[in-house]
């Protein structure tokens, strides 16, 4: 955009945008498919706001975060870096994990503290808590923090009642665990938290951050992970009973709703052409929860997977004046994110090895990813295994598969926990373009540009590889029940009492 253009915009709304740095507002849902928005093709989800970001904004077929699962998802999003760099693997962290995103890992709140920005993390963590909270948020950067420190299956979940009001716990809650706490930076507010009325907190949260940062003219970034549409489903009172698409959908619109406070505030504030709005999820749908789960649409299978449904996600950017709306099928990852804000706000990169790059052509030019490849690691990273599968341009090979426990009960046996490890020698080769539900192998067999393909591929593989130093695994370092996090530390018995 030229500098003519600019002001002109300028004397339109109110905003300041050749004195003052772009605000980055982050967007991520839980387990949410690549089918689950309507403006990804689902014919009875409510996303009204969302659909809007989408239509006024640049929407984007082929983006992937890069685990199947939430901490290492989430590890990646705020580092620009694959999971096993920062070692949060396996699976992912408990109430008592001892370990937590080590310190030393540069999130983008601290990418861009030094600018000046106020930063602020609403929804939920992920990223551990540990002893005297030392994996906080507010010791990666953020200013404030609200929000529950992990997933709210990870707790007794009967108190759940949603709707209608009697409807017990459907799935799998951690019984033997702590309520699960609302934290304001590293205070407990609330345990257990108030899951009905979540969102509204959520929503009040980011008026008041984003008004405060607008009054003062002071550059903002908000990350707002929300626990929906992670399980077990459920809505507070504006959304409950308003789909026909069940709880899922029940708790879809409600995040949708807080999307929409968000917008509306951005506008009320009069920052909104200043602002770039990012909306992506941490991993694929929760296909164990069969018609209560998500849905990725096209996909083959879902969460716990390094099939196309585990890891290949909605995402939506938008910047009224700044993104011309449409629709890309550039390779992009969560892992761009850090380096697009970073170039965007003018800060440094963090000196250490980053596997992102920047998407800024993407998003203002419509123009060629520089990703040429993606790399997809199993929930159980392993120095000995390696990469269960890798992307380049419109391939994907294949090295493992294997099901999981969150895309059980679908009707594709592959899916499944009980399809054990795979090892394929050739890998299976599929074409994303022509095949994106991973349903027909191409034949490598006496086809001399295939082997050339594959030749390819295994060099960028061993190339990759070469350069991988796994960091000490996090997660397996194990949980202590002492470290649950209790309102009411020294009651008895535990973890019954954590009640305040
Ligand atoms: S996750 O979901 O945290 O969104 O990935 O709530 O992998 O064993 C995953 N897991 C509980 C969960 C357990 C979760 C697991
Ligand atoms: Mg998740």
């Amino acid at each position: 955009m030229d500098v003519a253009h600019i002001c002109f915009l300028c004397s339109l709304f109110v905003c300041n945008y050749a004195a003052s740095p772009p605000n980055f507002v982050l967007v991520f849902a839980d387990d949410l498919g690549f089918g689950d928005l309507g403006c990804y093709g689902h014919p009875s989800s409510l996303t009204p706001n969302l659909d809007r970001l989408a239509a006024r904004g640049l929407r984007f077929t082929n983006f992937y975060s890069t685990s199947p699962v939430c901490s290492p998802s989430r590890a990646s999003l705020l580092t620009g870096r694959y999971q096993t760099r920062s070692g949060i693997y396996p699976g992912v962290l408990y109430p008592g994990s001892i370990g937590g995103l080590p310190l030393n890992e540069t999130t983008i709140a601290e990418v861009l503290k030094p600018l000046g920005y106020a930063t602020a993390v609403v929804g939920k963590w992920h990223l551990g808590v540990g002893a005297n909270g030392r994996f906080l948020p507010t010791r990666q950067g953020f200013d404030e923090y609200l929000g529950i420190p992990y997933s709210h299956d990870m707790g007794p979940c009967h108190n759940l009642s949603c709707f209608p009001p009697d409807v017990k716990c459907f799935g799998l809650c951690d019984i033997d665990t702590v309520a699960v706490p609302l934290m304001h930076n590293e205070v407990i507010k609330q345990q257990p938290v108030n899951f009905l009325d979540l969102e509204r907190a959520y929503s009040d949260f980011s008026t008041a951050f984003i008004a405060a940062a607008a009054e003062k003219s002071q550059p903002f970034f908000l990350y707002y992970p929300s626990h929906h549409t992670h399980c077990p489903q459920y809505a507070g009172a504006g959304a409950a009973g308003k789909t026909s698409r069940g709880p899922f959908g029940d708790a879809l619109l409600e995040f949708d709703n807080t999307v929409g406070n968000l917008l509306a505030t951005l506008e009320k504030t009069g920052v909104i052409n200043n602002t770039l709005v990012f909306f992506t999820s941490d991993n694929g749908p929760s296909l164990f929860r069969m018609d209560r789960g998500g849905n990725a649409g096209t996909l083959r299978c879902g969460k716990g997977t390094t099939y196309e449904g585990g890891m290949r996600e909605p995402a939506i950017a938008y910047w009224p004046g700044m993104i011309t709306p449409g629709v890309t099928q550039e390779l992009a990852s969560t892992l761009d994110i850090l380096p697009t804000i970073a170039g965007l706000a003018g800060a440094r990169a963090p000196p250490v090895v980053l596997d992102g790059v920047d998407m800024a052509d993407i998003l203002f030019n419509h123009g060629k990813s520089k990703r040429e490849s993606m790399m997809f690691y199993p929930t159980d990273p392993s120095e000995d295994c390696g990469l269960f599968a890798l992307r380049l341009g419109k391939y994907k090979a294949h090295f493992y598969t294997q099901g999981s426990i969150h895309s059980t009960t679908t009707p594709d046996k592959e899916c499944s926990t009980f399809a054990l490890r795979k090892h394929h020698d050739p890998p299976l080769i599929f074409h994303l373009d022509a095949d994106p539900s991973e349903w027909y192998p191409l034949p490598l067999d006496g086809q001399p540009d295939m082997q050339e393909l594959l030749e390819r591929m295994k060099r960028v593989k061993e190339e990759f590889e070469g350069s991988m130093l796994f960091g000490e695994s996090q997660i397996s370092k194990g949980s202590d029940p002492q470290l649950e996090p209790c309102c009411n530390p020294q009651c008895s018995p535990k973890p019954g009492c954590c009640h305040c």
